[in-house]
């Protein structure tokens, strides 16, 4: 998500090394950068001139320059003013209120048949985390794409959820027949799918009026596709003048999305972007967090979205470890404990994204393979360590590292490769305690 504009706002910031002093100077020269890097993501000029003049201003304001105080500030500044421009700091993520029906709206191809079938799903995960049975029904009333229909009896069978044909073929009577049968039968939880355009038109939003005023949803959420940048902002507001919606879906992250949607449609609607869907299958949608978000464009890595990812797969102590060691200090048992983490995860190439710093510039899979032999080294080298100095590899002296790399069969300088790694990763993880974005 968004790696383009992510690589564009590493190289701007890492010019900043630490202590470095603010000038007026360079910070016009970043501030162009950021707006260089924010047009080319298709962010509207409106919302680039508002972001950079505000970051301008606090920085003045909080008399930054020619200050003794470090230029990580300044990227604390950009940072925070982007979580605020994608939609606040709040981390615990939106979640319903069930019973409720949920409808989605949205242009024909943004992705609302195939997002309801990964709402179904999650719905469905969550309650059986908690060990409870919930009735989750899915139905369509879009009878203009042939097929469209059975496209989601097809999703509700992998997600493993109801799903309910109505006889009717007029949208409004149908909508009300499938709501009458889900009451029936005491769904919890009906996600209706609706029919989209391929432009907005008043026949479809006339159609969409009568079926929301018919079936009264709790929730109608907005599916924006995140290919369409700048344009979405025309779509969002037609469908928020004539049916309204509480928040929006951004579909097709995944892609080689530059950012422009998520940055324009919180300036121009104001309201919140739930969730970011990032593939076709029914697994791919996650809760959008802003301040990850924010993270991970700014280069500095999305270790808590990597966490997440963890959750399924790795033991639970080995992961709050993990964490509590992120909010604290940082040893070479907790590199140690990420490395295995990575290993349980899968390929190199495809989490390293998630890591901070140089680890998360993109890697082929070829530089995967090197990585993934270094990290095998590693892990021999850690393990030819007292406990002691995995948690203070200061104490290592020369003949201290000669020792362990003939203990692990490597040699001394594969040694230093891995300490230099290691302060790498903990100079991040420290920035990213500083800036308080974990442990909340
Ligand atoms: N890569 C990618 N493709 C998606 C995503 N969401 C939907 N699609 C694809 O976009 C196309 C249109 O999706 P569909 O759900 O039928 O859109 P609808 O017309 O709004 O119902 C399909 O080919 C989907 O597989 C996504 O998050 N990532
Ligand atoms: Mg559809």
């Amino acid at each position: 998500m968004f790696d383009r504009l992510s690589s564009k706002f590493s190289s701007i910031f890492s010019r900043f090394s630490s202590g470095s002093r603010i000038t007026e100077q360079s910070l016009d020269e970043a501030l162009g950068k950021v707006r260089d890097a924010l047009l080319e993501a298709d962010v509207p000029f409106e919302v680039i001139e508002s972001f950079t003049q505000e970051i301008r201003q606090e920085v003045i304001g909080q008399k930054l320059i020619n200050s003794m105080k470090p230029a990580e500030l300044l990227v604390k500044i950009v940072h925070d003013k982007m979580v605020t421009f994608l939609g606040g700091a709040s981390t615990s993520g939106f979640s319903f209120q069930f019973p409720a029906t949920i409808m989605v709206l949205g242009l024909q191809g943004s992705g609302k048949t195939t997002t309801l079938g990964k709402l179904a799903l999650m719905f469905k995960e969550q309650a059986e985390a908690r060990g409870k049975k919930r009735h989750i029904m899915v139905a369509s009333v879009d009878y203009y794409r042939p097929a469209a229909i059975d496209q989601l009896e097809i999703l509700a069978k992998k997600a493993g959820v109801l799903f309910y044909r109505s006889q009717e073929t007029d949208p409004v009577a149908a909508a009300i027949d499938i709501k009458a049968y889900a009451k029936k039968e005491l769904v919890d939880v009906l996600l209706l799918d609706t029919a989209g355009r391929l432009h907005i038109d008043e026949t479809l939003l006339g159609e969409l009026k009568k079926i929301d005023t018919a079936v009264n949803p709790n929730y109608k959420i907005l599916v924006l596709d995140g290919m369409i940048g700048q344009e979405s902002l025309a779509v969002a507001k037609a469908f928020d003048t004539s049916v309204g919606f509480m928040g929006a879906l951004l579909t097709k992250m995944d892609s080689d999305t530059r950012g422009g949607v998520a940055f324009a449609f919180r300036y121009a609607l104001k309201k919140p972007i739930l969730f970011a869907a990032t593939g076709e299958k029914l697994e791919d949608l996650q809760p959008f967090r802003p301040e990850r978000m924010a993270s991970r464009i700014m280069g500095m890595g999305d270790l808590q979205t990597l966490f997440e990812q963890a959750e399924k797969k790795i033991k639970l102590q080995d992961q709050e470890r993990l964490s509590r060691s992120m909010s604290k200090g940082f040893t070479l048992d907790d590199f140690a404990a990420t490395m295995s983490m990575m290993n349980s995860l899968g390929s190199l190439s495809s989490i390293t994204k998630y890591l901070p710093g140089n680890l998360g510039l993109k890697v082929t899979p070829e530089q995967g393979e090197v990585l993934e032999k270094e990290m095998k080294k590693f892990k021999a080298i850690m393990s030819s360590m007292t406990p002691k100095e995995r948690m203070i590899p200061s104490l290592l002296d020369g003949s201290r590292k000669k020792r362990i790399a003939q203990g692990a069969g490597v040699t001394p300088t594969d040694v230093n490769t891995l300490l230099a790694r290691f302060e790498q990763i903990k100079q991040y993880a420290t920035l990213m305690r500083k800036m308080g974005k974990h442990g909340s």
